[in-house]
């Protein structure tokens, strides 16, 4: 893990569609404001989220009885079911001290229902839960429409943050963690690397573009087949941000 100075911590935050569909958007904005917490922004955008993005930032939760459903949540599919334009949700950096422990504390518990019971007045009791049900309608799980999302480690912002941002997306005052210049091309299509131009790929990376040095190590293991080839998307995800439009699937 990166090290830097404990006032330039960071965090990540997404206001979910759940909570663009609710227009609480100002009022969550408000609650992680600079006069409450001392926090201040590094990096913002509004994203349309694409199953790849989804499925690598919640990898940890794959096989979970809830994982499709969560994909489905945080695409929009569920609260924009028949409006794809409205997909989206909005991503946030924080910066400062004790950014990751005093946004956790603000959101609360990951269960609305526990955040009602233990923590009244976070962001997360206003949120809802569904039950997933089986074809036989048994239920098998829930669905934890929770309003934000909000790095729980150092580790994980350090992840989520490089997944979501690029380098430049960021203040560069407020650019924590390694970057480098990249030397080369990279191009990608269907999963596969290519150091030039084939018909329908998509250039990630070219020469004097700044990057994370994190993500240039990974394309060079994964070229090397020391990685497996879906590791591709902890880079790529980011260069595909508003580029792709699953919209109508
Ligand atoms: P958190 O870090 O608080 O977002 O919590 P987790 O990493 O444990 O969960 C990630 C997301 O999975 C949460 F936003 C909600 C969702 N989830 C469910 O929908 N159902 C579950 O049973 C558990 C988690």
């Amino acid at each position: 893990m990166s090290s830097y100075p404990p006032e330039l911590e960071q965090t990540l935050v997404l206001i979910k569609p759940d909570a663009l569909k609710l227009s609480l958007t100002g009022y969550i904005l408000s609650q992680f404001s600079e006069f409450h917490t001392r926090l201040r922004f590094a990096g913002m955008k509004v994203v349309h989220v694409t199953r790849r993005l989804a499925e690598t930032h919640y990898a940890e939760h794959r096989g979970k009885v809830y994982f499709s459903t969560l994909v489905d949540y945080i695409t929009g599919r569920i609260h924009y079911h028949h409006l794809p334009n409205r997909r989206r949700v909005i991503a946030i950096v924080y910066c400062g001290p004790q950014a990751i422990s005093m946004i956790r504390k603000i959101v609360g518990p990951t269960n609305p229902h526990d955040a009602r019971e233990k923590e009244p007045g976070t962001i997360r009791a206003l949120g809802t839960v569904v039950p997933i049900v089986d074809n036989e309608g048994k239920i098998i799980g829930h669905r934890l429409d929770n309003l934000v999302h909000a790095s729980d480690s150092p580790q994980a912002a350090e992840r989520e943050i490089k997944l979501w941002f690029k380098p430049n997306d960021l203040m560069p005052y407020m650019r924590i963690f390694p970057t480098t210049k990249c030397e080369r091309h990279y191009y990608l299509l269907d999963e596969t690397l290519y150091p030039s131009y084939v018909s329908g790929s998509i250039c990630l990376m070219a020469p004097g573009d700044t990057v994370w040095a994190s993500d240039v190590e990974l394309l060079q293991r994964i070229e090397r087949g020391l990685e497996p080839p879906e590791a591709v998307w902890q880079v790529a995800a980011k260069y595909l941000i508003n580029e792709l439009c699953e919209g109508d699937e």
